[in-house]
């Protein structure tokens, strides 16, 4: 249990590992992530190919790292095991890697089904995975890994939500979700009537939802086509993450993307993550971002580090626009110099800081020593909060954050626990920097990290300290 009563009523099947899909491949009661045996199958894990089926013949046909009962492509080495359209196939050994038909060779998006194999710009890639739908960019890059492609990408946001003006359906109105719920090509957030039903926002009953005979049999004001499920999504609104966005309703990290922040450095080895528990439970070794974009949200989470031989950077990302322009949570167990003193000399201390990142250069070795050093680096990094106890992380220690964002006011808060003892407190932070983004989870040099439990929340009420702060300051 932790102070926001994340208790579960089953007894936990590791108690010192956080696995909150209580994953247990051979059901003997253990959890995976603490039995040495995982499938029992007599092979202890480190040295089983197949640590979570059992096979004892350890048969491996292609002489990669996975033994063939456990391999979705048994002939052909493919360490990320990436089956798109989770048909059992690995995409590298599937000729139709997102099972919509057409076979990779004739599909405009091979990773992303698309029956309908619209390219209104005909450069060949599928408007339902091209980075510039309406200008022809054929080799799709985006060096800045905001999911416009550099041919149109102009970053020009006049309000500062992360999507420029161009591709903003509210380009004067923060509005980082981008909801637009009637799909008519004008965000909620500026159109007066989201469901396109006739009835304007401000008398509807129903705001989301088209119900042109506003049918309200108990008299409450709240149509019949709403009650209970505000968006309509088919979950209840009191189990419903965002109640007022049909397009999301729980915490999901299955879908995700891997922003490299020092491609040429070759001090860092690129990550493999692992998501268990289908949707909050990822483990691994750079940030790791949702596809969504939020503008108001609580997101919670908890981080392990499950190894007792590496002392660096572990924490979350939150209001991510692109490469160049995020807040980060970042923890660090011991004071240390980075290894590479070019371009400048970086120093972390210990303990947890809050950093907002607004680089000039992009991704690279100058954002890269910018993060690692504990303070301000001009045109990089400003630290916002650093924690005044000066300390690291315990090995093997679960801690679990709790973060507020408001970015129609700039409201920024985290909380961090461990067990149920509130342990540091950023207390109210102001800072505009985004207007909303992107969540991930983070991670800079250390190994065997696992993240669990994540919950996201859309949430635009202003907590009550913000109130406060600003009586204070009229005072
Ligand atoms: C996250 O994991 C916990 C523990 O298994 C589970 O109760 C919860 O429903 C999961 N969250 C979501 C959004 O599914
Ligand atoms: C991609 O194509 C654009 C022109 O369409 C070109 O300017 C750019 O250099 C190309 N990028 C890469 C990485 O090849
Ligand atoms: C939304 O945020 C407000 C202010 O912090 C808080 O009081 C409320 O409980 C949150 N709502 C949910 C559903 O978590
Ligand atoms: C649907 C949605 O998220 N709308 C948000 C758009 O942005 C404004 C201002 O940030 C929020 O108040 C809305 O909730």
């Amino acid at each position: 249990c932790t102070a926001n009563s994340h208790c579960y009523n089953t007894i936990d099947n590791c108690v010192f590992v956080p696995n909150s899909g209580q994953e247990d491949a051979d059901r003997d009661g253990l959890g995976d992530s603490c039995d040495d045996d995982a499938d029992s199958d007599g092979i202890i894990n480190i040295d089983d190919n197949c640590w979570l089926v059992h096979n004892v013949d350890q048969r491996n046909s292609d002489k990669d790292l996975l033994g063939d009962a456990c391999d979705n492509c048994r002939t052909l080495e493919n360490p990320s095991q990436r089956d798109t359209d989770q048909d059992g196939l690995g995409d590298e050994c599937d000729d139709d890697i997102d099972g919509d038909g057409y076979k990779n060779v004739l599909d405009n998006c091979q990773q992303v089904p698309n029956a309908d194999q619209k390219d209104r710009d005909n450069d060949g890639v599928g408007d339902a995975c091209d980075s510039c739908p309406d200008v022809a960019n054929p080799n799709q890059s985006d060096s800045d890994d905001d999911l416009v492609g550099d041919t149109c990408d102009d970053n020009i946001d006049s309000d500062g939500d992360g999507h420029q003006n161009t591709k903003d359906n509210c380009p004067t109105i923060i509005n980082s979700s981008q909801l637009d719920t009637d799909k008519d090509g004008m965000g909620d957030e500026c159109d007066d009537d989201d469901d396109n039903d006739g009835i304007m926002d401000d008398d509807d009953n129903c705001r989301l939802v088209a119900n042109p005979d506003q049918e309200d049999t108990d008299n409450n004001n709240v149509g019949d086509e709403c009650e209970g499920d505000f968006d309509k999504d088919n979950v209840i609104d009191i189990i419903d993450h965002c109640p007022e966005n049909a397009e999301v309703s729980l915490t999901d990290f299955r879908a995700y993307q891997t922003v490299v922040l020092d491609p040429e450095g070759d001090s860092q080895i690129d990550p493999n993550w692992v998501v268990l528990n289908q949707v909050n439970n990822s483990q691994s070794s750079t940030p790791s971002l949702s596809y969504k974009a939020f503008s108001g949200v609580d997101f919670e989470g908890t981080f392990h580090v499950n190894t007792v031989t590496d002392d660096d950077y572990t924490g979350f990302i939150f209001g991510y626009q692109d490469s160049s322009s995020f807040y980060v949570v970042m923890w660090k167990q011991t004071e240390q110099t980075y290894w590479q003193a070019a371009p400048f000399r970086a120093v972390a201390d210990p303990g947890i800081q809050l950093k907002v990142v607004k680089s000039k250069t992009g991704p690279g070795e100058y954002l890269r020593n910018s993060l690692w050093h504990t303070g301000d680096t001009p045109d990089q990094v400003r630290l916002l909060w650093k924690d005044p106890r000066n300390v690291g992380w315990k090995d093997k220690v679960s801690y679990r954050w709790f973060l507020q964002h408001r970015p129609q006011v700039g409201y920024i808060r985290a909380r961090f626990f461990e067990g149920s003892k509130l342990v540091a407190d950023t207390n109210v932070i102001i800072d505009t920097s985004m207007r909303g983004g992107r969540l991930g989870v983070f991670c800079f040099s250390q190994e065997n990290i696992i993240w669990s439990n994540l919950k996201y929340r859309c949430n635009d009420t202003i907590p009550a300290d913000y109130e406060d702060l600003n009586a204070q300051n009229t005072e």
